[in-house]
């Protein structure tokens, strides 16, 4: 038997002493970590390689035999081990046991909000241009940063819809080589709430009620309602909910906002404030309400599935980046608009947005769990150049970001997971804990330090970020109150209804009227067509009709705007067409060669042809048929092409006419097909075009860069 070594024990070789305060030869400054396995940003795996570097934080599951957790082959996994085959169990059978409570504890606790989320990898290239303003490289120089990017709705949970009357969350995590910077922004410009205090008073209102958790992913209930009737300041961003932006076609089409105002720090020391936007390259595009609803029961999945397949088929989104710049004044206003308050824009009329680099999402997550379930952000992950300002709002996010995935993440070492893994070098200090899966090294993890050489250093002036900027802080008295510039809880949503064209207007009256019309309670009705009056007198006048009620007396009238702000009009120009859903309508008249001209041009455009045929059979010349009249429903086509020449049109066929018109998308048919009669369409309206296949495609894709035939929805009365 080998007798164990003792350090020091008698008879033991005893190694040379230090005396501890004698600093040794300062080893190499090194990460925290030992070498990460390799991120996937591209879409490699993230445990290629891993059995090459042979780390201890590299845990490979590619070999070819099923094992256990500790990596013993098994033979059997599809029976437990019995006493005979008629049992009773064994306690002994350790793959039992094992496979049963790894699957018992499969799940964590979903985000309390912004749930249910997509996300992709990509990749942010920076134009270069804003050097004058900050010293964060990946803005100031021009080059790529690798991102991953998680958009999600707020109220429902992890299993509920996509194409719900929401918020949508745009959360942006820049890998940079001067440490990561999260830009965990909306799709909404402005919030519900002045003071972070208020969250979770406005997310309690709008979550499920709590005695029967109803109604799911919905913000059309009492209680949502009686929060922001009574807490007007939540008013401005309850009407962006009401118009198309609560609705988007796709995350692919939906604006992003940083929301709060942020500092910028240039290499000079100079300071300015900054709001940031990323305006998508396809426009800013939304279903309609009909189309939504309908789409949350037959394709829950819809806004997932259009970015995972868009990005798989090539069609990579993107987005500008872009800045609105204002001097960094002591009151740090922009024409008598408050910075500070984020139920405030600032229209771009009157500071425009200024691109400084392009996001272009180029490759999907590998495995959901790992990536977009444990992606954790947090508005105070910043870098050099980058600061926060002093907005109640934005203060209450930095503590609550690192806190949440404190519980969600089970435990404070949620950062070593990989999609959280910084791309620059870290040594924090940090130690031990759940989940710990680095191993350091070194005894001296404190500072200051001589045994680890004084390592880790802190950085100098130049490259240190969380500069603490040296804003004075004014005497004042300690208070719980707002300021007098955030009183205005009305003129801004004045503004955004007013500068909407009339069908947008439309919608946000029918969603007003909805949403109330699903509340019980009378009073909170009449409180929020009071506070409509105070918005536009007309649009409170036509949601009271809407629900029957009288029209709320004129309220002290908003002022009227100035000037509109075309820019919250999303109605106008004409858009790329990538990704979008073309259907092929087919029946036993179609012809292949119009079916292959039309697919190809269709597939030349970037976009994906989808063939609806009766069945799945493959057309005669072998091409495959996606949907049948059964399976396909009209909300998943941007546009449809009915090839199908039956005298007598199937229902479904019919239906999926009808549909499509009344949500004014681009349809085309066969010369002198019977189709449009029986669907009760008319010819002659825009966007709806008859001929053969070369004589239609052309005005077709014209027409579908619109977005929609907007003069098709009826006009108000
Ligand atoms: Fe968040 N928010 N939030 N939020 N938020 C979270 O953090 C919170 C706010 C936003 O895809 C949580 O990791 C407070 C504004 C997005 O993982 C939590 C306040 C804006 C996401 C949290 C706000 C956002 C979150 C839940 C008021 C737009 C999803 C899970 C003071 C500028 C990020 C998590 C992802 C997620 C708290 C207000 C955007 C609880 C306290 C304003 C996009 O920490």
């Amino acid at each position: 038997m080998s007798s164990i070594h003792i350090p020091g024990a008698p008879g033991s070789e005893r190694p040379p002493l230090h005396e501890p305060t004698e600093p040794r030869t300062p080893p190499p400054a090194k990460d925290d970590q030992r070498e990460p396995a390799p991120q996937s940003p591209t879409g490699r795996p993230w445990n290629d390689g891993a059995a090459a570097t042979g780390g201890p934080t590299a845990r490979t599951q590619g070999g070819a035999h099923l094992t256990t957790a500790q990596g013993a082959r098994l033979r059997d996994t599809d029976h437990s081990l019995k006493a005979g085959s008629r049992g009773p169990t064994l306690l002994q059978d350790h793959h039992l046991r094992e496979k049963i409570t790894h699957f018992d504890h499969e799940r964590i606790p979903e985000r309390v909000v912004h749930a249910r989320g997509a996300a992709a990898h990509g990749v942010f290239e920076s134009y270069g241009t804003a050097g004058g303003l900050t010293r964060a490289r990946f803005l100031a120089e021009k080059g790529s940063t690798e991102v991953f990017v998680r958009f999600s709705t707020v109220l429902g949970s992890r299993g509920s819809a996509d194409a719900v009357r929401d918020t949508r969350g745009f959360a942006v995590k820049f890998y940079t080589d001067e440490g990561t910077f999260d830009l965990v922004g909306n799709n909404i410009p402005v919030f519900f709430v002045q003071d972070g205090i208020k969250f979770p008073d406005v997310i309690h209102a709008a979550k499920p009620h709590p005695d029967r958790e109803i109604p799911q992913a919905q913000s059309a209930h009492d209680t949502f309602w009686d929060f922001v009737s009574l807490h007007t300041e939540a008013q401005h961003h309850t009407i962006w909910n009401m118009s198309d932006r609560g609705i988007p076609r796709s995350y692919r089409m939906m604006e992003g906002f940083g929301v709060h105002t942020f500092r910028l720090v240039a290499p000079d020391g100079g300071t300015v404030l900054v709001k940031f936007h990323w305006k998508p390259q396809l426009g800013v595009h939304s279903l309609v309400w009909e189309e939504a609803q309908l789409a949350n029961g037959f394709d829950p999945d819809m806004h997932r599935r259009d970015l995972a397949d868009a990005i798989e088929s090539g069609a990579h989104p993107q987005w500008e980046l872009g800045l609105q710049v204002f001097p960094d004044t002591e009151e740090q206003t922009f024409e008598g608009i408050d910075l500070l308050d984020p139920t405030k824009l600032v229209p771009e009329e009157l500071a425009p947005v200024q691109p400084v680099g392009r996001l272009s999402l180029t490759a999907n997550p590998t495995n959901y769990f790992a990536e977009t379930e444990q992606v954790a952000f947090h508005p105070g992950h910043l870098v050099p150049g980058i600061e926060v300002t002093d907005d109640p709002l934005l203060q209450a996010r930095l503590f609550s970001y690192l806190d949440t995935q404190i519980s969600r993440l089970g435990g404070p070492n949620f950062s070593q997971i990989p999609v959280n893994r910084p791309h620059a070098p870290v040594n924090d200090m940090l130690r031990d804990g759940m989940h710990q899966t680095a191993v350091h090294e070194g005894v001296a993890p404190y500072r200051p330090n001589s045994l680890d050489g004084g390592c880790p250093f802190t950085a100098g002036a130049e490259d240190g970020a969380l500069l603490d900027f040296p804003q004075a802080v004014p005497a004042a008295e300690r208070t719980r109150a707002n300021p007098r510039s955030f009183e205005d809880h009305f003129s801004q949503a004045t503004l955004f209804y007013r500068s909407l064209s009339a069908v947008e207007r439309a919608h946000v009256a029918q969603a007003y009227a909805f949403e109330l019309g699903k509340c019980c309670e009378r009073t909170i009705k009449e409180r929020q067509l009071g506070n409509l009056a105070r918005i536009d007198g007309e649009l409170a006048a036509e949601v009271a009709e809407a629900l029957g009620m009288d029209a709320p007396a004129p309220a002290s009238p908003p002022e009227d705007p100035a000037e509109l702000s075309p820019a919250l009009s999303q109605v106008g120009g004409e858009w790329p067409l990538d990704g979008r859903q073309v259907g092929i309508v087919l029946d036993a008249e179609s012809t292949p060669e119009d079916v292959r001209v039309l697919r190809d041009a269709v597939a030349a455009r970037s976009m994906v042809p989808l063939l609806i045929a009766p069945t799945e059979a493959p057309l005669t010349d072998g091409t495959p048929v996606q949907r049948t009249w059964l399976t396909a429903r009209s909300v998943e086509f941007d546009a449809l092409v009915f090839l199908a020449g039956d005298d007598r049109p199937d229902p479904r066929v019919t239906l999926l006419a009808a549909e499509a018109y009344r949500h004014s998308k681009a349809l085309a048919f066969g010369p002198g097909s019977p189709l449009p009669q029986a669907a009760g369409i008319e010819t002659a309206a825009p966007g709806v075009l008859t001929g053969t296949v070369r004589e239609v495609l052309g005005d077709l894709f014209t027409a579908m860069s619109r977005h929609r035939a907007w003069e098709r929805f009826a006009p108000r009365q």
